[in-house]
């Protein structure tokens, strides 16, 4: 194998990985990063063959190493040069505040989601919650109703969990019969991850005395949409969140503050933010968001109603449309993973439109219902190319080609697209969005 060559990594060409070759296309052996083989690799997409030894000159004293540097913030803040580094948004005319802010997956790395740049639909802007007046109601079919205040809440028992948030109309634009031109961002920029913390459903339900007839929980949201949704109860009683913290701090304004509910691998709408009551009950309410919203128009003209865990998906955010390719030589493809059903098992990569794949990396940690990241060596030769992921997660279930999606659901569904995405790589360079 060519991880047992004894040269150096940096300044080979593509010609070099001939034997590391694993899949049409230039694709490598994962292997190929490992145990620092490739001392030279540097992510992100460089090419390998950048300054070599030989080439470096003594390093000159920069002008920031001759003045002391800046004073201290109280809340810290990214770099000045990084400002491009930003949620892309459309509000709506009349309600500015009413619409979706995308995450700039392209120009990220790892699986956390910063906070700043968490994806937020909102559904009639964000709420100005006074945290000390807020209230959450438990009611229905309980024993005892419960009403606490936040501080109430916070004296409870809390857990910390790492999920994805994302939104049933994700990725939407590909049930279109043309491939809409636009970035990772624009086309799937409303999935996120985070560490969540706050107190389990299940421990105030406890509390309140469920019914034994009782099958479902309504949650209502504080907003001006009072956005609603009605979850199984069974949900409820498992791993359902109240979410305090994101991330370590207070939940954001935008992802609900002062909390909302997390349902790890659900769809994003049933995340209620800015909660304020859930209610048991027997049977689902019929919300706005369940009936006229989030269900899946199939070709029969009958619509798929309560679809709750998102199913395993992947795109790959580098390359990506934006990001130029600067020759040909070695590139680190990059990309998330994820499956409301559990762990990610494995990713496989095709650089040949489909033709043929081979396995992907995954970096840990890998933690179930949570973005995972994955990558592939590849030799790019500098011609065209055809760039594609495909998740498989733990109970065996495989990303659908978009063929395929289309043929059982039609092209109406409008929600929970996952079928596998092409990024197609010009000989320029460049990087579009294909269907294959
Ligand atoms: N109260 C309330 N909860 C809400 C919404 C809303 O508009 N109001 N939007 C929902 C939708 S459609 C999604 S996809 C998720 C998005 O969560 P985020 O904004 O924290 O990313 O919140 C859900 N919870
Ligand atoms: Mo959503």
């Amino acid at each position: 194998m060519g991880r047992s060559r004894g040269a150096g990594g940096a300044g080979r060409g593509s010609e070099d990985f001939e034997s590391d070759k694993v899949a049409g296309g230039g694709l490598l052996d994962r292997r190929l990063f490992l145990g620092g083989a490739l001392g030279g690799a540097t992510a992100g997409g460089a090419v390998l063959s950048g300054t070599t030894a030989a080439e470096a000159e003594a390093l000159a004293v920069p002008s920031w190493m001759k003045t002391p540097g800046s004073t201290f913030l109280g809340y810290g803040q990214p770099a000045k040069q990084e400002a491009k580094v930003v949620r892309t948004f459309a509000g709506q005319p009349n309600s500015p505040g009413t619409g979706a802010a995308r995450t700039p997956h392209h120009l990220l790395a790892g699986t956390i989601t910063p906070n700043g740049l968490h994806f937020e639909r909102s559904h009639n802007g964000i709420p100005d919650i006074d945290p000390d007046a807020h209230r959450l109601l438990v009611h229905g079919m309980v024993r005892r109703p419960l009403v606490f205040t936040l501080e109430a809440l916070a004296r409870y028992p809390m857990e910390s969990q790492t999920a994805f948030i994302e939104c049933g109309g994700n990725s939407g634009l590909l049930h279109g019969e043309k491939p809409a031109q636009g970035n990772f961002q624009a086309l799937h920029g409303l999935v996120s991850c985070a560490e969540w913390t706050g107190v389990r459903v299940k421990t105030l339900l406890a509390e309140a005395g469920v019914d034994p007839k009782a099958s479902w929980v309504y949650a209502e949201g504080a907003d001006a949409a009072g956005m609603s949704r009605s979850v199984p109860l069974s949900k409820m009683m498992d791993d359902a969140m109240i979410a305090l913290y994101q991330n370590g701090e207070r939940v954001r304004p935008s992802n609900g503050y002062p909390m909302r509910l997390l349902l790890p691998g659900f769809e994003g709408n049933m995340q209620v933010k800015w909660l304020r009551r859930l209610k048991v009950t027997d049977a689902p309410v019929m919300a706005r968001d369940e009936t006229s919203k989030y269900t899946l128009l199939l070709e029969s003209g009958k619509s798929q109603q309560f679809f709750f865990p998102i199913e395993a998906k992947s795109l790959i955010t580098h390359p990506s449309p934006g990001l130029t390719m600067r020759g040909k030589g070695l590139y680190q493809i990059s990309g998330l993973a994820w499956s409301g059903n559990g762990l990610i098992s494995k990713v496989e990569v095709s650089a040949d439109g489909g033709k043929s794949w081979a396995l992907a990396q995954l970096l840990g940690p890998i933690l179930p219902r949570s973005l995972t990241r994955f990558r592939m060596p590849w030799s790019w030769d500098g011609g065209p190319a055809m760039l594609m992921s495909r998740a498989t997660d733990q109970t065996g279930y495989v990303q659908p080609t978009r063929a395929k999606l289309l043929a059982e659901r039609g092209a109406r569904a409008q929600y929970h697209f996952n079928g596998i995405a092409c990024w197609a790589v010009s000989d320029k360079g460049e990087v579009s969005h294909v269907y294959a």
